[in-house]
């Protein structure tokens, strides 16, 4: 995958760690921590559909026991003109697309603040996990600012309208619990340790199914979001076609009316 300066990159089990490691700064998105992303994400877009995939999933996480990501660098932002601005919330955009068109899930792994861009990350992965002591907000009004990094667009999806515009106009920091109770987060761990084995051990079970369905669901439910229910089943019936004509679903089907254990062959 490369080298990067401010990500570290392992390999465990089914699973690809990529770790936001910047813990000085909180994990806060500096130029270079966005370059990093971008990059990244770029390599990984180019593994395809699925077959040169050597993992089944990816626990996207922050190093420390603080900070999952403190959102943009709010001192390399104070020197930085609104074009500047913009063309750094376009880098992060095309991450946090390339985040979703990926053809296997992403679970954020949120071990302690995100806030502002760092919940706009978490946001773009497939669904959250969190540590007891993590914490989220959208606080750029403090700042005279408002989300960038798509905030305004995801969190009214994961939490509902009205919300999404609670903690937008106060840019109020909620713990883990009531993150979850907003939906915004599937799972509580009482540690950031049980919150790690806990993504890894739920990508592992992701790994035993079918990797053609997975990515055909994911595709299918980011396309629609936002559509209407007639469009909606629109994109789930062409979806559905295309799953159904893949060897996995063959041998899916085949399996069950066997009663063995499918062994899916990925395509
Ligand atoms: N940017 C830069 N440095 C940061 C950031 C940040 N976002 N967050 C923390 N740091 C740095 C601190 O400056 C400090 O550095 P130093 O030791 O050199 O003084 C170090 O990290 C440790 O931080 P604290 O001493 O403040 O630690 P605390 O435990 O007291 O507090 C907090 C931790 C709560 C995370 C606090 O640092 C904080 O509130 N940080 C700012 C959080 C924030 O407002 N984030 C949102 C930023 S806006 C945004 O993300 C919008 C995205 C879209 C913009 C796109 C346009 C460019």
């Amino acid at each position: 995958f490369g080298d990067y300066e401010s990500l570290l990159i392992e390999q465990r089990g089914n699973a690809l760690i990529l770790t936001v490691n910047r813990p000085r700064a909180m994990n806060a998105l500096a130029a270079q921590v966005v370059e990093d992303l971008h990059r990244l994400t770029g390599v990984l877009a180019t593994l395809g559909e699925g077959g040169n995939w050597p993992v089944r999933g990816i626990v996207l996480t922050g190093a420390g026991d603080k900070s999952f990501v403190a959102g943009a660098d709010i001192v390399e932002m104070n020197s930085m003109g609104a074009d500047a601005a913009a063309a750094y919330a376009r880098r992060m955009h095309d991450v946090t697309l390339r985040l979703e068109s990926l053809p296997v899930p992403v679970i954020a792994a949120v071990n302690g603040f995100a806030l502002g861009g760092g919940c706009e990350l978490a946001m773009a992965c497939d669904f959250l996990y969190a540590g007891a002591g993590a914490s989220f907000a959208q606080p750029e009004v403090n700042l005279g600012l408002v989300p960038g990094f798509g905030g305004s667009v995801r969190l009214q999806q994961r939490v509902g309208i009205g919300a999404a515009r609670e903690l937008i106009y106060t840019g109020r920091r909620i713990k883990a619990v009531e993150a979850e109770r907003l939906g915004l987060v599937n799972r509580v761990f009482e540690d950031n340790e049980s919150l790690l084995a806990g993504a890894l051990a739920t990508i592992e079970e992701i790994a035993s199914k079918s990797p053609t369905a997975v990515a055909n669901a994911k595709t299918a439910i980011n396309e629609i979001a936002g559509l209407n229910v007639v469009d909606g089943l629109g994109v789930e019936l062409e979806s559905f076609r295309k799953a159904f004509g893949t060897q996995d679903s063959v041998v899916g089907r085949s399996a069950f009316v066997a009663k063995t254990a499918p062994d899916f062959p990925g395509r």
